[in-house]
């Protein structure tokens, strides 16, 4: 009989996608079995998410280093599971929270503590011998569907937090749904992406690249950029509407400004109250096959939200899908409460679920399953610090997600994601 036991983590500082110090966690296990975990990190990130914690010191990564997370994993949390069996992941996950003894995953960080729950997670899959989303599927009792893979929202353009240049929209995303098969959908994106860039190189714009792989040019205005992705759609030989639609990350709390009480919207030099933003969509989605709003409005603004909600309730977006979706992401930063909070409300009908929101991979579990019994469509995500853990990919087909969003067809890290959504398509 193989030791299922933990035995032993090491934690060490390693670099995500940007440069910047993120943790990565080994575990083994009594029978000498090791797997890995690492956690990304985000540049839009809610005020409400757990803390990430980041060692302060200027001398070291600007203050970014995680070193002492990293000693959190190797002495503290290490002395609390070892002993504990793998196999009984939400046990771990409730040590681990004991031992914070926090809200927000302050005493910890909850990059230290994902970065264990992850790594024992797959390890529990290696000594089951089960592929990662199998066995997900097995501990938390999620049903197996023979329904497809999750689709993806590709990031073809950068802009928000993610890039230097003058987009304020954080995300500008196709979604191929009207493509059957994953395979398939990821060839669409790729064939896109690949003609938006010529789209680009022939009106002399910059083809470089932001935070998410997507192109990050210096634009003339918000919609230039709709009408590129359009134009990009056509020429890759694709039907935007029935076969590929559009889905926007607003990164909205990233424009708001709390004291005028306006969204700032500097590249079109315009500024909305509330209303116009939402009228604003409402325009924008009479003209182009948009079915998807992520963070529309600013992550406290819960009136808003209503206001969106109702505005779109019986909208058909011109893109074949039976509605909008309205997405919270830093609204709801995959916190059960916040969750039930908005489903109270009737706020939104989608949600982002990124585990580094929370910390735990059960509490993201639990967090999928409030939603989905509430109707909510999942979307899971990457972050925009990325790692080439593909642990994401996994938890999405696990979850039954609707959507994911892994970012651009370009980038190892974030296509490692769509690769790994392929390999698992094939089994
Ligand atoms: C988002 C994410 C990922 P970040 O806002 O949805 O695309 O960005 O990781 O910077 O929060
Ligand atoms: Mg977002």
């Amino acid at each position: 009989m193989k030791k299922n036991t933990i035995a032993k983590l090491y934690a060490r500082e390693i670099l995500d996608s940007r440069g910047n110090p993120t943790l990565e966690t080994e575990v083994t296990l009594d029978c000498g079995l090791k797997a890995k975990a690492s956690v990304p990190a985000g540049a839009s990130i809610g005020e409400h998410e757990a803390v990430e914690l980041r060692d302060m010191d200027k001398k070291r990564y600007g203050g970014q280093g995680v070193l002492k997370a990293v000693e959190n994993v190797n002495k503290k949390i290490a002395k609390k599971v070892f002993g504990l069996e793998i196999l009984k992941q939400q046990e771990i996950d409730r040590a681990m929270l004991k031992l914070d003894g926090t809200s927000g995953k302050a005493y910890l960080g909850a990059n230290a503590i994902l970065s264990v729950s992850l790594a024992c997670a797959r390890a529990g899959a290696l000594m089951e011998n089960l592929e990662l989303y199998a066995y997900l599927r097995k501990i938390y009792q999620l049903p197996t569907t023979s329904r497809q893979l999750p689709v993806p929202m590709f990031n073809i353009f950068n802009g928000g937090k993610h890039a230097d240049t003058n987009l304020n929209l954080q995300e500008f995303m196709i979604v191929p749904f009207g493509i059957k098969g994953l395979g398939e959908q990821v060839r669409a994106g790729a064939e896109i992406f690949h003609a938006l860039g010529e789209v680009l190189r022939s009106n002399y714009f910059d083809t470089d690249v932001g935070n998410e792989g997507g192109y990050a040019p210096n634009l003339d205005s918000t919609v230039q950029a709709f009408d590129m992705i359009m134009e990009a759609i056509d020429k890759a030989g694709y039907h935007a509407g029935n076969q590929v639609g559009l889905a926007l990350d607003v990164g909205a709390s990233e424009l708001y400004d709390p004291q005028k009480r306006l969204y700032v919207f500097d590249l079109d030099d315009h500024y909305f109250i509330t209303d116009q933003l939402i009228s604003l969509y409402r325009d924008w989605a009479h003209k182009y096959p948009i079915f998807s709003i992520e963070d529309g409005l600013a992550e406290n603004d819960w009136e808003g939200w209503e206001d969106l909600t109702n505005e779109f309730k019986r909208f058909k977006p011109l893109a074949s899908r039976q509605k909008m979706f309205l997405v919270g992401d830093d609204l709801f930063t995959t916190n059960s409460e916040r969750l039930k909070a908005g489903i109270k409300r009737g706020v939104g009908n989608a949600v982002i679920l990124k585990p580094n929101q929370i910390g735990t991979l059960s509490e993201s579990v639990e967090f999928a399953k409030i939603a989905q019994a509430a109707g909510y469509t999942i979307v899971t995500s990457h972050r925009s610090g990325e790692t080439t853990d593909d642990f994401v990919a996994d938890l999405a087909v696990a979850l039954n997600s609707d959507f994911v969003k892994f970012g651009s067809l370009a980038r190892g890290e974030r296509v490692v994601k769509y690769n790994r959504l392929m390999e698992i398509e094939n089994k």
